[in-house]
């Protein structure tokens, strides 16, 4: 762990030293005892796909096969493919729904609606509807036939919400790769055919598979997502909100949303504001609701939800003994969370089924009884907040103010009212003339091994040193949410001259009296499909290719094997992505070197593996150069 320090979150640290008073083990309790960990398992050289095994490849000696005569490089290549298509089936499951979801919709047959009528005629358009003389419930039922058609594709012919997304420069380079998926369901198929015992022994081979899951998540996870969220409830606009457990208020009733679903979450801000009044009659002052991870960035992008943090923050929101519900829905959620709310009067309520958790209240989430059950869980907050037990409250003071939804949309907004008839202009001349140096997509998770928050704020504040425009999205954007990074005070405190000087000039044309933040807050870890949407509008408007851009993305504190395939698809659109721990891929030198260096020569990006924050912004910055270099700029 960097500095020896668990997190460079004051709120977190005190939270930490309240759990040991109160005698709960927590995240890193747990990871203590797990030391030493595996050095098998680190390098990704031991493999139990079959019942033959586990067989573990000694790096140093023999033994060099696994049982079934599998090398350390198939091995290696066969578990990141596993893993790359586990964090592929979260995103596209998840945009499964939504789509389900906006079909349902159309027919009334549950309780949302179509709020974004442009954002609709966008998504039309670029699946080539016409939609001229169309209602909107015609433009979404058409729209919700082609996202089925890409699941029920049987033609062999790639994906559509891919073909009709992504650049015609990129759509060629895959082509030519043979990794333009078809149907997405099938690809996670083939991919955990291809990968179980006795299949795919070739490592090249099975570097291409992962590439094209990559793509899967890109395309059927975070573009499919994000189009239909946006079309159900809005694309976000600038908001201004909190971020911190200083969030939490004493004298309200506390829920915290935990999770990934905004159909769940929109329903509950909904509702928390209709039973406020119930909420006094209890005795409280109102409601105060929290967003924790990613459906807290998508109230928060949406709604202007206060942040109560990210995934390191779960428990330690508990340990407040402050929140009436910690409510979830998937992905992310620590198993020990009913047992921690167990030692305080918090009720843990899960709602999908999918996930649910012994000890936690299981409350069923549909869309057909959205409202209903939302109304049930906010009931059963204001409940358990009247066994509140105040002796044991502590909500750390520490919040910072935070500056939320920069869609592409609300970016090109902002830049309209600098430049009206051509938005991007300001953007690219102020790349052009160095005033920014390039832009880097800062995302993905808190990672125990690593400080809460340090490599993420660290890396952020020497790239911005260096002008460099970061946005983020997922528990990155908390954590920088919550060091100040996501407002005003930080671009005077934090962005270089030049940088300083455009976001000023910027903010004072869009009338705010204030820079823009130096950290553009873009969402949840689904919403990374608009940093491709900006780099696609930067590119175009460039008239270069996304890989030429000078750009890259970074996931500093990754653990959840979505950074890993949305990475995986980062590095697929051409950009460099750096990692700040490192990937069990090490066990195999041929795997290593075709993901840090091989794959540039194939699809123009590259994953970079730095642990130290600051040597990762100096890298970012020359890799950054080298391409301005290139273009001649
Ligand atoms: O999808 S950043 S810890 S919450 S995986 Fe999870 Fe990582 Fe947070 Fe969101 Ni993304
Ligand atoms: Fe061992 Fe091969 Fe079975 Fe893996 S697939 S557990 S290497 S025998």
């Amino acid at each position: 762990m960097s500095n020896n320090l668990k997190s460079i979150d004051s709120a977190s640290v005190e939270m930490i030293e309240k759990a040991r008073q109160d005698k709960v083990e927590i995240v890193w309790d747990r990871w203590e005892a797990q030391q030493p960990q595996c050095g098998f398992g680190e390098l990704g050289i031991c493999c139990k796909i079959c019942l033959q095994g586990p067989c573990r490849i000694n790096p140093f000696g023999e033994p060099k096969h696994g049982i079934c005569g599998a090398t350390a490089d198939t091995i290696v290549a066969r578990n990141l493919l596993r893993s790359v298509t586990g964090g592929t089936a979260t995103h596209v499951d998840h945009a499964y729904e939504a789509v389900e979801i906006l079909g349902l919709a159309v027919e009334g047959k549950v309780p949302y609606g179509i709020k974004d009528i442009g954002k609709l005629n966008a998504v039309a358009s670029k699946l080539g509807l016409e939609t001229e003389n169309r209602t909107p419930q015609e433009l979404a039922e058409k729209i919700v036939k082609i996202a089925f058609g890409d699941f029920g594709n049987s033609s062999g012919n790639p994906m559509r919400w891919l073909t009709a997304t992504a650049p015609a420069e990129r759509l060629e380079v895959w082509k030519n790769l043979g990794i333009l998926p078809r149907n997405p369901d099938r690809e996670i198929r083939a991919a955990l055919h291809q990968s179980t015992m006795g299949v795919d022994a070739d490592p090249v081979n099975l570097l291409l598979a992962t590439a094209k899951l990559g793509l899967v998540d890109g395309y059927a996870g975070l573009h499919l997502g994000t189009d239909i969220q946006d079309i159900v409830f809005g694309t976000p606009q600038p908001v201004k909100t909190e971020a911190n457990l200083g969030v939490l208020k004493p004298n309200c009733v506390n829920i915290v949303v935990h999770g990934h679903i905004p159909f769940f979450s929109e329903k509950m801000v909904e509702w928390t504001e209709k039973l406020e009044e119930e909420a006094r009659l209890a005795g409280a002052e109102g409601i105060q609701l929290a967003g924790m991870c990613c459906t807290g960035n998508e109230v928060l992008m949406r709604q202007g939800i206060p942040s109560a943090g990210n995934y390191l923050n779960q428990e330690l929101a508990i340990i407040t003994g402050a929140v009436d519900a910690l409510v979830v829905d998937v992905q992310c959620i620590m198993p020990s969370l009913a047992r921690i709310a167990a030692c305080y009067h918090t009720k843990v309520i899960t709602t999908m089924p999918i996930a649910k958790m012994p000890g936690a209240e299981h409350v069923e989430f549909t869309p057909h009884e959205a409202d209903a059950c939302a109304q049930k869980i906010v009931r059963k907050a204001i409940e358990a907040y009247q066994s509140r037990d105040r002796s044991r409250v502590r909500i750390p003071d520490y919040k910072a103010e935070v500056w939320g939804g920069f869609s592409v949309e609300a970016i090109v907004g902002a830049l309209k009212s600098v430049n009206p008839e051509d938005p991007l202009q300001p953007l690219v001349e102020n790349i052009k003339n160095g005033n920014i140096l390039g832009a880097v997509g800062v995302v993905g998770c808190n990672n125990v091994k690593t400080t809460q928050d340090y490599n993420t704020v660290e890396l952020v504040k020497a790239l911005l040193k260096e002008n460099v425009l970061v946005v983020a999205t997922g528990c990155a954007a908390h954590g920088l949410g919550k060091a100040g990074l996501l407002n005003p005070e930080g671009t005077k405190k934090y962005a270089g001259e030049g940088l300083k000087a455009v976001l000023t000039a910027v903010g004072n044309a869009a009338g705010l009296n204030d820079p823009l933040p130096p950290v553009l807050h873009m969402g949840s870890c689904v919403d990374n499909s608009r940093i491709e949407d900006l780099l696609a509008a930067l590119a175009g408007y460039l008239g270069v290719a996304m890989k030429d851009l000078p750009v890259a993305a970074s996931a500093p504190e990754l653990h959840h094997e979505k950074a890993l395939s949305i990475g995986t698809w980062a590095v697929a659109l051409g950009v460099l992505t750096h990692v700040g721990l490192v990937p069990p891929v090490l066990g195999s030198p041929l795997m290593t070197r075709l993901l840090t260096s091989d794959l540039e020569q194939l699809v123009g990006g590259k994953f970079y593996v730095e642990t130290d924050p600051v040597k990762a912004a100096a890298g970012i910055a020359e890799h950054i150069r080298q391409k301005r270099r290139v273009l001649g700029i």
